[in-house]
């Protein structure tokens, strides 16, 4: 298992290495914690949805063109390797960031944002009494957040910011969104049977 040093070693190196977008992944998916994964299994649910392959070793690059990657870095116990993820998100290829964090110090999503700038980061509060943190940055420090626990939101306004470059992305919403939208009929057509 990867120290925290090395995680943060292999940062830099596939920053440093300047690979071809086509293999770097797209979008990161990071958390304070591992307590938030159920939190945020609906971003990578959402990805999922969208065909992005998860990408775990840069070297090695999954199949298809757009993939995702993830993390659990911690603004407090680990802050070292926020500051590094955040520092190398854009020259490691991310296009943008989903982050989710909980309790009232929840710092990752605002630091990331922060650190990464220009680099987009769309902030999850984990729980309810997270959301103030999330969303208070102050003027000229940008963030974009959903609601509390909504990680599958999250990662659908992130492939929204690639579909504008990227039609197949934006295609793949638009099925999405479609399925959605004959889900709504299907349940009100199974209320009259
Ligand atoms: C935050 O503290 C994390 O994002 C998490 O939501 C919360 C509690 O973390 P654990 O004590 O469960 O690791 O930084």
């Amino acid at each position: 298992m990867p120290s925290v040093t090395d995680l943060i070693e292999r940062l830099e190196s596939d920053a440093a290495a300047a690979r071809p977008k086509e293999s770097t992944p797209d979008v990161g998916v990071i958390m304070g914690s591992d307590s938030d994964l159920d939190t945020m299994q609906g971003a990578f649910d959402a990805l999922d949805a969208l065909g992005f392959a998860e990408q775990t070793d840069h070297a090695d690059p999954p199949e298809g063109r757009f993939s995702y990657e993830s993390y659990v870095v911690s603004a407090h116990r680990t802050p070292d390797l926020l500051y590094a993820y955040a520092e190398t998100a854009e020259a490691r290829g991310l296009d943008v960031v989903v982050a989710g964090a909980g309790g009232k110090s929840a710092d990752l999503p605002n630091m990331t944002a922060s650190i990464a700038f220009p680099l987009p980061v769309i902030g999850v509060p984990v729980q309810e009494k997270s959301v103030d943190s999330v969303i208070g940055m102050p003027t000229g420090a940008p963030i974009t957040a959903v609601d509390a626990g909504k990680s599958y939101n999250a990662a659908l306004s992130a492939a929204q910011i690639l579909a504008r470059e990227h039609p197949e992305v934006r295609e793949r919403l638009v099925e999405l969104h479609d399925e959605r939208r004959e889900g709504v009929g299907d349940v009100s057509a199974a209320l009259h049977d």
